[in-house]
Order: C-alpha cells, then sequence, then structure tokens
C-alpha cells in the first residue's frame, strides 16, 4: 500500500495531540472541525496513526493503548490520571503555557507541580506511543501541550523526522523569559527536526529567543544550527477546509439556520462573533466596543444587533469563570442601558452549534466583528469569508493581532483595545458602499481558498520529508 509513481514509497505518518478528534461515521462528516478533516484526510493518505489522551479518566495509568480502526485511520489513545489532568493538562498546558503565549503574564500561573506534571505527562505520552512508531514514519507532533515530547522520543533512540506545529502565538523573548526553566523547555524543542508557526511574526519572536537566550546561529533560510543538525523553523499558516465548507454553507440546514436568524432580527443590521469563551478573544472589549457604538450613534440604537456565539471552555480553570463572569456582567449592562421592551441589542448565546448553521449564522451576518487580543491564526475570520454570498458580502472587522490579519489585509484591521477605533469599524462597515464590499471580499476569499487547510497540511508534511530544504539531520551548512 501506499505506493506511488515512480516506485516512491509515501512515509507513514504519526500525529500526535493532547486530544485526538476521531473521524465520525459516514454521514456526520462536517460535524468535525476543518482541522480534525484535514489531518484525518492525511492519515489516511498515508495510512497513519493519530495517538493522543482519550479525554478519559483512570485511577491509575496503565499505558493501556485503545487502538480504533476506521478506514485507513488507526487512532491510539490513552487514559490520564486526575492528578495528570489536573497539572497537565489544566496546571501547565492552560494556566501556564496558555496565558503565557498569549502575552497574559498577569494570568500565569507559575507553579512547580504543574511543571512536573507535564515532564510526567509527556513522558506518558513518549512511553505509549514508542511502540507504534516505525523506522519510516514521519512524526506530526501538534501545540503547546507536547513541546518536550520530541526530546523525550528521541532519548528514547527515535532516529525518525520528527516535526511540531505550535497553533498559538509565540511570546517575545522578554515576556517567555520569566517562565523557570525557559530555557530547558526551548532547548528540548531542538529535537524536532521542522519547527512550524503559523505566522511570521511567532517565527521571528522564536528565532529572537533562540539566538539572544541559547546563543545559538541562525542561518540566513532561517534553520538553526544545533549540534550538528539543521532544525528547519518556518511559518505555517493554517486555513479552513474551504471546499468542505462552502459545501456546508450551501446545505439545507445552513439555509435553514440563515433563515431562521435573518426573520429574527428583522430587518435590523447584524453582527456576528463566533469564540470559545476564551479571555484571548478579546469578548469583553468587543462588548465594550459595541456599547460606545450604540452611545456614539444614537439613532443606531434598535437598528443593530450582535450575536455571541460564545461555548464554554476550560471551565475548570479559575481565569475562565471570571471571563464568564465578567461578560455576563457587561452584556446586562449594555443590554440594560440599550435595550426596549421589545429588542435587547447583545445575543450573548452560551452553547455550540452545528457547522453548518454557523455557516448559516455567518452568511446572515453584515459584519463579522473578530477582535482577539492575541490569537495564533483565528480561523472564524477566514469561515466568516468563506460563508458569504459574493454577490453582497459582509464586512470583515479584524484585530491586528490575529495571524490571521497578515494574510487577510483586505478586512478592515482594528486595534481591539481601542474602543473608540473598533466602533468607528463598525461605523464604517454599515456604510461601506456594496462595491467596496465585494473587491474586499473577492481578495479576502481568494486568501482562504488558496490557502486552505490541505495546503498547510501539505506544506508542513513535505517540510517533514525533508523537501523544499537540505534539511537532513546531519546537513549542516
Ligand atoms: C487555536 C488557536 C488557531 C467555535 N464555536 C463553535 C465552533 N467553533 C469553531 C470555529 C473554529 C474553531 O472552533 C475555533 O478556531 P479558532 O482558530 O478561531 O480558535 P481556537 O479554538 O483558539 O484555536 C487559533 C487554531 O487553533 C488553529 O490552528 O487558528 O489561533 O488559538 O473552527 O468555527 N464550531 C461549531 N460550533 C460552535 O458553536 N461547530
Amino acid at each position: 500500500a501506499g505506493s506511488c509513481p515512480g516506485d516512491y514509497r509515501m512515509s507513514r505518518l504519526i500525529v500526535i495531540s493532547n486530544r485526538v478528534s476521531v473521524p465520525k461515521a459516514a454521514g456526520a462528516a462536517g460535524a468535525q472541525g476543518g482541522l480534525a478533516v484535514a489531518l484525518n484526510s492525511a492519515l489516511r493518505e498515508h495510512r497513519g496513526i493519530w495517538f493522543g489522551w482519550s479525554g478519559q479518566e483512570t485511577q491509575e495509568f496503565t499505558g493501556h493503548l485503545d487502538m480504533q480502526r476506521n478506514d485507513d485511520v488507526t487512532t491510539a489513545t490513552i487514559d490520564l490520571e486526575p492528578q495528570d489532568i489536573d497539572e497537565y493538562y489544566n496546571g501547565y498546558a492552560n494556566r501556564t503555557l496558555w496565558p503565557l503565549f498569549h502575552f497574559r503574564i498577569d494570568l500565569t500561573e507559575y507553579n512547580r507541580d504543574f511543571g512536573e506534571g507535564y515532564e510526567r505527562v509527556n513522558r506518558r505520552f513518549a512511553d505509549s506511543v514508542h511502540p507504534l512508531i516505525e523506522p519510516d514514519d514521519l512524526v506530526w507532533v501538534h501545540d503547546y501541550h507536547l513541546l518536550p515530547l520530541g526530546s523525550m522520543l528521541r532519548a528514547k533512540g527515535v532516529n525518525n523526522r520528527m516535526g511540531l506545529f505550535l497553533h498559538t502565538p509565540w511570546p517575545p523573548t522578554r515576556l517567555l523569559v520569566s517562565l523557570p526553566f525557559h530555557e530547558k523547555l526551548v532547548t528540548s524543542m531542538l529535537e524536532y527536526d521542522v519547527i512550524g508557526f503559523q505566522t511570521t511574526e511567532w517565527l521571528e519572536s522564536f528565532l529572537h529567543y533562540v539566538q539572544k537566550e541559547l546563543g545559538l546561529k541562525v542561518n540566513l533560510d532561517n534553520s538553526i544550527s544545533y549540534q550538528g543538525r539543521r532544525v528547519v523553523a518556518r511559518a505555517f499558516p493554517i486555513g479552513i477546509d474551504h471546499a468542505e465548507f462552502t459545501e456546508a454553507a450551501a446545505s439545507e440546514e445552513a439555509q435553514e439556520a440563515h433563515d431562521r436568524l435573518k426573520s429574527s432580527v428583522r430587518g435590523r443590521k447584524l453582527l456576528i462573533g463566533v469564540d470559545r469563551l476564551d479571555y484571548s478573544k478579546g469578548l469583553g472589549e468587543r462588548f465594550q466596543s459595541f456599547g460606545r457604538f450604540l452611545t456614539d450613534h444614537p439613532a443606531e440604537a434598535g437598528a443593530v444587533v450582535l450575536l455571541q456565539i460564545a461555548p464554554p471552555s476550560r471551565g475548570d480553570v479559575a481565569s475562565y469563570q471570571q471571563i464568564r463572569e465578567d461578560l455576563e456582567r457587561k452584556t446586562g449592562h449594555i443590554n440594560g442601558a440599550h435595550a426596549d421592551v421589545a429588542f435587547v441589542p447583545i445575543r450573548y448565546v452560551n452553547r455550540g452549534y452545528p457547522r453548518a448553521q454557523l455557516a448559516g449564522f455567518y452568511r446572515a451576518a453584515n459584519i463579522g466583528l473578530v477582535t482577539p487580543l492575541r490569537d495564533g491564526m483565528n480561523l472564524v475570520a477566514k469561515e466568516f469569508v468563506a460563508a458569504q454570498d459574493p454577490e453582497d458580502p459582509g464586512v470583515l472587522i479584524l484585530s491586528q493581532f490575529a495571524g490571521a490579519a497578515l494574510q487577510l489585509t483586505d478586512a478592515l484591521l482594528v486595534n481591539p483595545h481601542s474602543v473608540e477605533h473598533v466602533s468607528e469599524a463598525i461605523r464604517r462597515a454599515l456604510d461601506m458602499p456594496l462595491a467596496e464590499r465585494q473587491r474586499r471580499h473577492a481578495k479576502l476569499l481568494a486568501s482562504v481558498r488558496d490557502f486552505d487547510v490541505i495546503h498547510w497540511r501539505n506544506a508542513f508534511v513535505s517540510a517533514l520529508e525533508g523537501k523544499g530544504n537540505n534539511g537532513g539531520r546531519n546537513a549542516e551548512e
């Protein structure tokens, strides 16, 4: 299996991430996120394995692998102990690295138990996945949960090509050095052959750190010389599964969701936000900006509605409970000030919707309000663009601090910290002539379509295979 023209045998792919997204049964396609769709299709082509935590608890870690095979994709999962989940997942990953990587040292907790739990679980991952790795396999590790995993696998003698893709930002050196043992953590990452970031901005911060704090040489092609090897560091901007999302947006389910929402707003202009309930997404600032718009434009009060879909996330972490309370207060305050007997300006919804319905909601909106304070990429911005009617498209208002802003330069780019700036952008978007909306949307759509998740995955896998660079493990410049 896997043989290609030219007698080329495709290497098997081993994807490793905190959680595994098991392919849905036929017919339920589209219920998964774009990332899961892309990784599953890569895994199918490569007859690969997806390894990670099952999401389940066990009282005592046994390392038992639950292997499941559907089509050509095998998933292998392990259960973790409650202490693992506390220290590794809710602890080091989501109370230390996530806030730090989103520039929030005020929320970053440094706790020795978290660090130990993180190491222990990464070692458990390494021990469990190691027997599955065969000599020619490509190993692709995902995200901030598993930064040291590659070095642990190397210590076990794994010589395979291994890559890491970080979905979050990479913080400036001055912030990163506040992390105890930062040198050890980043040095461990240099055991990968390829380190991928969402944008050149995060890449540059990483290279700056490596030069300044580790004293290593960065070559002209951005590779890093380390212990006689070259580590390739590159930006691979992630995209959405454009084909899949367009299909979802054209479905009957999307049309029904669109019609239901449209008729409920009764001819008012609709702004939409869709975000996991996370402090990095700038929801409080967004609500305040919308409140400012209503205050500054009293004639518009009653003529615009903000629909914010915000499914709760990481509810075991205190900062997430706080942001939730904060948003409830702000919504209540703004609605109290601007509502009328038959109308509320903010519809704040703490639940998730199936992807097709989400596509219908995006299409019903005149404005997509995507204003994270910091975001690795942000796929909602891309989904909003993909879901629009090209003849009468909505306007994307996008934070300059989302990775997506480097690609989606035809959006209205804003500073999400400035309520005045965002409020002005809302005014401008509402007044934007059709021709300008169409012109901007056409450019945005071309970018979203051309740099989709398949493009991203192929680019990363090629780099991992050592194509497009002379990245053999011993090739020194
Ligand atoms: C991380 C990085 C990077 C949201 N609500 C519902 C729903 N969603 C889906 C969206 C979108 C996804 O969740 C969120 O992706 P984002 O990219 O916006 O943000 P994070 O979750 O923070 O993702 C980010 C990403 O990884 C990929 O590398 O872009 O920077 O932080 O697809 O549509 N999906 C459904 N119902 C909802 O209510 N079905």
